[in-house]
């Protein structure tokens, strides 16, 4: 169960941010709108939302997900692959101060951004992508042993995050997507699989008794309402003009 999460305001600056996506601008007043139902999805799940300010130097900050890695057991800096984001982590760690002792990082020439990350119970699948490298990877995995968690590489071809493709429900069910659908070491879940001409719907988020599903997905839903979850719809098309989604919006820790 979580019982905190920590967003950013969107920026005026986020128009610009990375994206791949091909859909246009994002309209910021529309975004901000967006965002603010997030934060009350989040609320609804039990939640204590910490809003960061707006950060005008960094166009993508507002998907705070990429700054940190955060367990019950420890936090963990990240060092974002792309030059653009590398500052965004300057003011996660004092933000993460109030809620943690010890802090560590990961350090270059390792890279590592946790949308490459997904948490499963005691473990953590981290995807090696254009933003995550085997370096950062490796010593990810090595702060977490000291911990008790373990971790393990997924070698990734076409997907920006290793979570743009895959989202773990809990009780051993993994809605999944693409590359992932035959990934050797997925094998052992229960995949729900995510159809091509709804793959944005593979990011979604379980936070505690619900899940959290992007609006205009209802194969995705029903999918999801079917494997006996309640679930609650949140419009995220401001944010996927961005290559982002619904997990990389928040820390859920
Ligand atoms: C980027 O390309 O870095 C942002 N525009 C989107 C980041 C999405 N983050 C995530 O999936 N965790």
């Amino acid at each position: 169960m979580f019982t905190n999460a920590i967003v950013r305001t969107p920026s005026k600056s986020f128009v610009n941010g990375i994206t791949t996506a091909n859909l246009g601008l994002p309209d910021y007043n529309l975004a901000i709108k967006q965002h603010q139902d997030y934060i009350n999805a989040l609320i609804m799940c039990g939640l204590k939302v910490k809003v960061l300010p707006a950060d005008e130097e960094y166009p993508d900050s507002t998907f705070v997900e990429d700054t940190a890695l955060l367990t019950k057991k420890c936090a963990i800096i990240s060092n974002p692959g792309a030059p653009t984001r590398k500052g965004e982590i300057k003011e996660m760690k004092q933000v993460l101060k109030s809620y943690y002792s010890t802090i560590e990082k990961v350090e270059s020439p390792g890279t590592v951004e946790p949308g490459d990350i997904m948490m499963v119970g005691d473990h953590f699948y981290i995807g090696l992508s254009k933003r995550t490298n085997e370096d950062g990877a490796a010593q990810m995995i090595s702060i977490l042993n000291k911990y008790g968690y373990s971790g393990s590489a997924i070698f990734m071809k076409d997907m920006l995050h290793l979570k743009t493709g895959v989202a773990y429900l809990e009780n051993n069910n993994l809605l999944a997507f693409g590359e992932f659908l035959h990934e050797d070491e997925f094998k052992n879940f229960n995949i729900i699989e995510i159809d091509d001409d709804e793959s944005y719907a593979a990011n979604c988020i379980w936070v505690n008794n619900y899940v959290i599903v992007p609006k205009g997905f209802p194969k995705t839903r029903d999918k999801i309402v079917d494997a006996g979850y309640s679930i609650i719809e949140v419009d995220v098309s401001e944010f996927r003009k961005l290559d982002g989604g619904l997990s990389c919006l928040s820390l859920r820790f």
